[in-house]
Protein backbone atom coordinates (compact mmCIF):
# COMPACT_ATOMS: atom_id res chain seq x y z
CA UNK A 1 0.00 0.00 0.00
CA UNK A 2 1.47 3.21 -1.05
CA UNK A 3 -0.17 6.33 -0.70
CA UNK A 4 -1.03 7.30 -4.46
CA UNK A 5 -1.93 10.82 -6.33
CA UNK A 6 -5.49 9.90 -8.31
CA UNK A 7 -4.42 9.81 -12.25
CA UNK A 8 -5.41 13.21 -13.44
CA UNK A 9 -8.75 13.50 -14.92
CA UNK A 10 -10.25 11.22 -12.21
CA UNK A 11 -12.79 13.49 -11.41
CA UNK A 12 -13.83 14.61 -8.02
CA UNK A 13 -10.83 12.63 -6.79
CA UNK A 14 -8.77 14.67 -8.42
CA UNK A 15 -5.53 15.52 -6.25
CA UNK A 16 -6.49 13.67 -3.15
CA UNK A 17 -4.15 11.37 -1.26
CA UNK A 18 -5.58 7.72 -2.29
CA UNK A 19 -4.84 4.65 -0.18
CA UNK A 20 -5.72 1.13 -2.22
CA UNK A 21 -5.21 -2.30 -1.35
CA UNK A 22 -4.50 -4.19 -4.90
CA UNK A 23 -6.60 -7.23 -4.31
CA UNK A 24 -5.37 -8.84 -7.20
CA UNK A 25 -2.91 -7.21 -10.08
CA UNK A 26 -6.01 -5.67 -11.56
CA UNK A 27 -8.50 -5.05 -9.18
CA UNK A 28 -8.70 -3.93 -5.57
CA UNK A 29 -9.76 -1.63 -2.84
CA UNK A 30 -9.27 2.05 -2.39
CA UNK A 31 -10.04 4.46 0.14
CA UNK A 32 -9.26 8.62 0.16
CA UNK A 33 -7.46 9.57 3.09
CA UNK A 34 -8.56 12.96 4.75
CA UNK A 35 -5.86 12.23 6.62
CA UNK A 36 -2.58 10.14 7.08
CA UNK A 37 -2.56 9.93 11.10
CA UNK A 38 0.60 7.10 11.12
CA UNK A 39 2.80 6.11 8.12
CA UNK A 40 5.90 4.25 9.45
CA UNK A 41 8.02 0.83 9.25
CA UNK A 42 8.70 -1.55 11.80
CA UNK A 43 10.79 -4.41 12.36
CA UNK A 44 7.86 -6.48 10.98
CA UNK A 45 6.01 -4.42 8.69
CA UNK A 46 4.69 -1.48 7.11
CA UNK A 47 1.89 0.21 9.54
CA UNK A 48 -0.48 3.09 8.42
CA UNK A 49 -3.26 4.44 9.84
CA UNK A 50 -5.47 6.90 7.89
CA UNK A 51 -8.88 8.77 7.89
CA UNK A 52 -11.38 7.84 5.62
CA UNK A 53 -15.00 10.06 5.44
CA UNK A 54 -16.94 6.60 4.90
CA UNK A 55 -15.22 4.13 7.30
CA UNK A 56 -13.39 6.21 10.11
CA UNK A 57 -10.13 5.22 10.72
CA UNK A 58 -8.34 2.26 8.60
CA UNK A 59 -5.30 0.26 9.84
CA UNK A 60 -3.35 -0.78 6.82
CA UNK A 61 0.11 -3.52 7.66
CA UNK A 62 1.57 -3.96 4.94
CA UNK A 63 -0.59 -2.62 2.47
CA UNK A 64 -3.74 -5.27 3.82
CA UNK A 65 -6.92 -3.29 5.05
CA UNK A 66 -6.80 -4.87 8.86
CA UNK A 67 -9.76 -2.94 10.67
CA UNK A 68 -11.76 0.24 10.13
CA UNK A 69 -13.85 2.21 12.32
CA UNK A 70 -17.26 1.28 11.39
CA UNK A 71 -16.82 -1.92 9.48
CA UNK A 72 -14.83 -3.80 12.34
CA UNK A 73 -17.59 -5.43 14.20
CA UNK A 74 -18.50 -7.76 11.27
CA UNK A 75 -14.80 -9.14 11.42
CA UNK A 76 -14.55 -9.05 15.54
CA UNK A 77 -18.18 -10.00 16.40
CA UNK A 78 -17.78 -13.15 13.90
CA UNK A 79 -14.21 -14.38 15.07
CA UNK A 80 -14.92 -14.14 18.70
CA UNK A 81 -18.89 -15.25 19.52
CA UNK A 82 -19.13 -18.60 17.60
CA UNK A 83 -16.39 -19.84 19.74
CA UNK A 84 -17.24 -18.00 23.48
CA UNK A 85 -21.09 -19.12 23.28
CA UNK A 86 -20.20 -22.63 22.48
CA UNK A 87 -17.63 -23.56 25.29
CA UNK A 88 -19.46 -24.73 28.46
CA UNK A 89 -17.46 -22.48 30.69
CA UNK A 90 -14.72 -20.20 29.21
CA UNK A 91 -12.88 -18.70 32.19
CA UNK A 92 -9.18 -18.22 29.81
CA UNK A 93 -8.62 -16.99 26.17
CA UNK A 94 -5.63 -16.46 23.87
CA UNK A 95 -5.97 -14.16 21.25
CA UNK A 96 -3.24 -14.63 18.35
CA UNK A 97 -2.52 -11.63 16.88
CA UNK A 98 -5.19 -9.12 17.30
CA UNK A 99 -2.70 -5.85 17.86
CA UNK A 100 -5.62 -3.65 17.43
CA UNK A 101 -7.46 -4.90 20.01
CA UNK A 102 -10.76 -5.18 18.23
CA UNK A 103 -11.36 -8.75 19.16
CA UNK A 104 -10.13 -8.02 22.65
CA UNK A 105 -13.10 -6.06 23.50
CA UNK A 106 -15.77 -8.94 22.32
CA UNK A 107 -14.15 -11.09 24.28
CA UNK A 108 -13.80 -8.41 27.49
CA UNK A 109 -17.58 -8.46 27.44
CA UNK A 110 -17.81 -12.21 28.67
CA UNK A 111 -17.44 -12.73 32.46
CA UNK A 112 -13.57 -14.23 31.50
CA UNK A 113 -10.53 -14.69 34.19
CA UNK A 114 -7.74 -14.45 31.69
CA UNK A 115 -6.97 -13.16 28.22
CA UNK A 116 -3.52 -12.95 26.86
CA UNK A 117 -2.95 -11.33 23.90
CA UNK A 118 -0.16 -12.47 21.89
CA UNK A 119 1.13 -9.53 18.96
CA UNK A 120 4.73 -10.06 17.49
CA UNK A 121 4.71 -6.23 16.67
CA UNK A 122 5.13 -3.70 19.95
CA UNK A 123 4.57 -1.08 17.10
CA UNK A 124 0.96 -1.96 16.09
CA UNK A 125 0.34 -1.85 20.03
CA UNK A 126 1.70 1.53 19.67
CA UNK A 127 0.09 3.01 16.95
CA UNK A 128 -3.23 1.13 17.92
CA UNK A 129 -3.17 2.51 21.45
CA UNK A 130 -3.25 6.29 19.97
CA UNK A 131 -5.80 5.54 17.13
CA UNK A 132 -8.43 2.89 18.00
CA UNK A 133 -9.06 3.12 21.72
CA UNK A 134 -10.91 -0.05 22.51
CA UNK A 135 -7.12 -1.00 22.64
CA UNK A 136 -6.38 0.92 25.23
CA UNK A 137 -9.48 -0.04 27.24
CA UNK A 138 -8.55 -3.72 26.83
CA UNK A 139 -4.92 -3.50 28.62
CA UNK A 140 -6.18 -1.51 31.55
CA UNK A 141 -8.79 -4.55 31.99
CA UNK A 142 -6.80 -6.53 34.78
CA UNK A 143 -7.77 -10.09 33.21
CA UNK A 144 -5.22 -8.82 30.78
CA UNK A 145 -2.27 -9.83 29.68
CA UNK A 146 -0.53 -8.59 26.59
CA UNK A 147 2.72 -11.01 25.32
CA UNK A 148 4.94 -9.35 22.86
CA UNK A 149 5.99 -12.64 20.94
CA UNK A 150 6.00 -14.65 17.79
CA UNK A 151 2.42 -16.52 18.33
CA UNK A 152 4.76 -19.66 17.26
CA UNK A 153 7.30 -18.99 19.68
CA UNK A 154 5.08 -18.31 22.59
CA UNK A 155 2.81 -21.37 21.66
CA UNK A 156 5.83 -23.52 21.76
CA UNK A 157 7.11 -22.32 25.13
CA UNK A 158 4.05 -21.40 27.16
CA UNK A 159 2.63 -24.68 29.03
CA UNK A 160 -0.51 -22.98 29.94
CA UNK A 161 -3.84 -23.74 27.92
CA UNK A 162 -6.92 -21.81 27.20
CA UNK A 163 -10.78 -22.66 26.75
CA UNK A 164 -10.96 -20.73 23.65
CA UNK A 165 -7.91 -19.68 21.07
CA UNK A 166 -8.76 -16.92 18.84
CA UNK A 167 -6.94 -16.80 15.47
CA UNK A 168 -6.80 -13.12 14.64
CA UNK A 169 -3.64 -13.50 11.69
CA UNK A 170 -3.91 -11.74 8.55
CA UNK A 171 -3.82 -13.54 4.88
CA UNK A 172 -3.37 -17.11 4.61
CA UNK A 173 -0.43 -16.31 2.31
CA UNK A 174 2.72 -14.38 2.64
CA UNK A 175 4.90 -13.81 5.74
CA UNK A 176 1.49 -14.95 7.65
CA UNK A 177 1.22 -18.32 6.03
CA UNK A 178 3.21 -20.18 9.17
CA UNK A 179 -0.20 -19.39 10.96
CA UNK A 180 -2.53 -21.42 9.04
CA UNK A 181 -0.09 -24.40 8.60
CA UNK A 182 -0.27 -27.65 10.26
CA UNK A 183 2.80 -27.35 12.50
CA UNK A 184 0.80 -24.43 14.44
CA UNK A 185 -2.24 -25.90 14.53
CA UNK A 186 -0.81 -29.03 16.00
CA UNK A 187 0.44 -26.73 18.71
CA UNK A 188 -2.89 -24.86 19.00
CA UNK A 189 -4.11 -28.27 20.06
CA UNK A 190 -1.83 -29.06 22.48
CA UNK A 191 -2.37 -25.55 24.70
CA UNK A 192 -6.38 -26.14 24.01
CA UNK A 193 -8.15 -27.00 27.34
CA UNK A 194 -10.56 -30.19 27.43
CA UNK A 195 -13.84 -28.68 26.13
CA UNK A 196 -11.27 -26.56 24.27
CA UNK A 197 -12.41 -24.17 21.60
CA UNK A 198 -10.31 -22.62 18.69
CA UNK A 199 -11.73 -20.04 16.15
CA UNK A 200 -9.16 -18.82 13.22
CA UNK A 201 -9.79 -16.67 10.58
CA UNK A 202 -9.00 -18.03 7.08
CA UNK A 203 -9.32 -15.82 4.53
CA UNK A 204 -11.13 -14.58 1.50
CA UNK A 205 -14.35 -17.05 0.11
CA UNK A 206 -13.37 -15.70 -3.33
CA UNK A 207 -9.70 -14.57 -3.34
CA UNK A 208 -7.98 -17.64 -1.11
CA UNK A 209 -10.23 -20.97 -2.12
CA UNK A 210 -7.78 -22.60 -3.09
CA UNK A 211 -5.25 -22.93 -0.06
CA UNK A 212 -9.01 -24.36 1.63
CA UNK A 213 -8.42 -28.34 0.00
CA UNK A 214 -5.42 -29.21 1.50
CA UNK A 215 -6.11 -26.80 5.00
CA UNK A 216 -9.45 -28.68 5.21
CA UNK A 217 -7.73 -32.19 5.21
CA UNK A 218 -5.48 -32.08 8.01
CA UNK A 219 -7.76 -30.01 10.27
CA UNK A 220 -10.05 -32.57 9.61
CA UNK A 221 -7.48 -35.10 10.48
CA UNK A 222 -6.29 -32.90 13.56
CA UNK A 223 -9.66 -32.26 15.62
CA UNK A 224 -12.76 -34.09 15.38
CA UNK A 225 -14.78 -31.24 14.76
CA UNK A 226 -13.24 -28.87 12.40
CA UNK A 227 -16.10 -26.93 10.12
CA UNK A 228 -15.32 -23.41 8.09
CA UNK A 229 -17.95 -20.43 8.29
CA UNK A 230 -18.57 -17.24 6.59
CA UNK A 231 -19.52 -13.42 7.46
CA UNK A 232 -19.26 -10.61 5.29
CA UNK A 233 -16.71 -7.72 6.14
CA UNK A 234 -17.03 -4.64 3.66
CA UNK A 235 -13.33 -3.66 3.21
CA UNK A 236 -12.02 -7.53 3.29
CA UNK A 237 -11.13 -8.80 -0.37
CA UNK A 238 -14.13 -10.34 -2.14
CA UNK A 239 -16.41 -9.25 0.99
CA UNK A 240 -17.44 -12.69 2.17
CA UNK A 241 -14.77 -13.48 4.98
CA UNK A 242 -13.96 -17.21 6.17
CA UNK A 243 -13.55 -18.56 9.57
CA UNK A 244 -12.16 -21.91 11.15
CA UNK A 245 -14.27 -23.78 14.33
CA UNK A 246 -11.91 -26.41 15.57
CA UNK A 247 -12.31 -29.02 18.23
CA UNK A 248 -11.75 -31.99 20.05
CA UNK A 249 -15.44 -31.86 22.25
CA UNK A 250 -17.48 -28.28 20.95
CA UNK A 251 -20.20 -28.42 18.40
CA UNK A 252 -20.93 -25.20 16.31
CA UNK A 253 -24.75 -26.20 17.26
CA UNK A 254 -24.34 -26.97 20.85
CA UNK A 255 -24.97 -23.06 21.90
CA UNK A 256 -24.58 -22.80 25.58
CA UNK A 257 -25.03 -18.67 26.07
CA UNK A 258 -26.06 -15.56 24.42
CA UNK A 259 -23.73 -13.54 23.24
CA UNK A 260 -23.03 -10.15 24.73
CA UNK A 261 -25.88 -7.43 24.56
CA UNK A 262 -25.67 -4.96 21.98
CA UNK A 263 -24.13 -6.42 19.23
CA UNK A 264 -24.16 -4.84 15.64
CA UNK A 265 -23.48 -8.34 13.30
CA UNK A 266 -23.79 -11.61 15.61
CA UNK A 267 -26.59 -13.43 16.88
CA UNK A 268 -28.50 -16.59 17.09
CA UNK A 269 -29.72 -16.70 13.55
CA UNK A 270 -26.67 -15.41 12.36
CA UNK A 271 -24.37 -18.43 13.94
CA UNK A 272 -26.50 -21.30 12.75
CA UNK A 273 -27.02 -19.76 9.19
CA UNK A 274 -22.96 -18.97 9.36
CA UNK A 275 -22.32 -22.57 8.68
CA UNK A 276 -24.36 -22.93 5.87
CA UNK A 277 -21.56 -23.32 3.10
CA UNK A 278 -21.74 -22.80 -0.97
CA UNK A 279 -21.47 -25.37 -3.29
CA UNK A 280 -17.70 -23.72 -4.19
CA UNK A 281 -16.56 -24.76 -0.67
CA UNK A 282 -18.69 -28.04 -0.61
CA UNK A 283 -16.96 -29.22 -3.88
CA UNK A 284 -13.23 -28.70 -2.27
CA UNK A 285 -14.76 -30.42 1.13
CA UNK A 286 -15.81 -33.33 -0.74
N1 LIG B 1 -6.79 -9.75 10.62
C1 LIG B 1 -7.22 -10.32 9.35
C2 LIG B 1 -7.01 -9.36 8.25
C3 LIG B 1 -7.08 -9.97 6.93
C4 LIG B 1 -7.43 -8.93 5.95
N2 LIG B 1 -6.89 -9.20 4.70
C5 LIG B 1 -6.79 -8.33 3.70
N3 LIG B 1 -7.20 -7.12 3.84
N4 LIG B 1 -6.25 -8.72 2.58
C6 LIG B 1 -7.42 -8.56 10.99
C7 LIG B 1 -6.90 -7.97 12.20
C8 LIG B 1 -8.01 -7.24 12.85
N5 LIG B 1 -8.03 -7.48 14.23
Amino acid sequence: MSPRKKAPGAGTRRGKTEFRENQTPSSGIFFQAGRVLHSGRSAHQNIEVIENAAFGRILFLDGLVQTTERDEYFYHEMLAHPALTTHPDPRTVLIIGGGDGGLLRQCLAYPLERVVLCEIDPDVIEVSRAYFPWLEAGLQDRRVELVLSDADEFTGRTKESFDVILVDSSDPVGPSAVLHAEAFFRRLKERLGPEGVIAAQAGSLFFHREAFRERNAFLERLFRMARLYLGPVPTYPGGTWCYRYLSERGDPFRIFRDPPPGLCYYNRDIHEAAFALPGLLRERLD
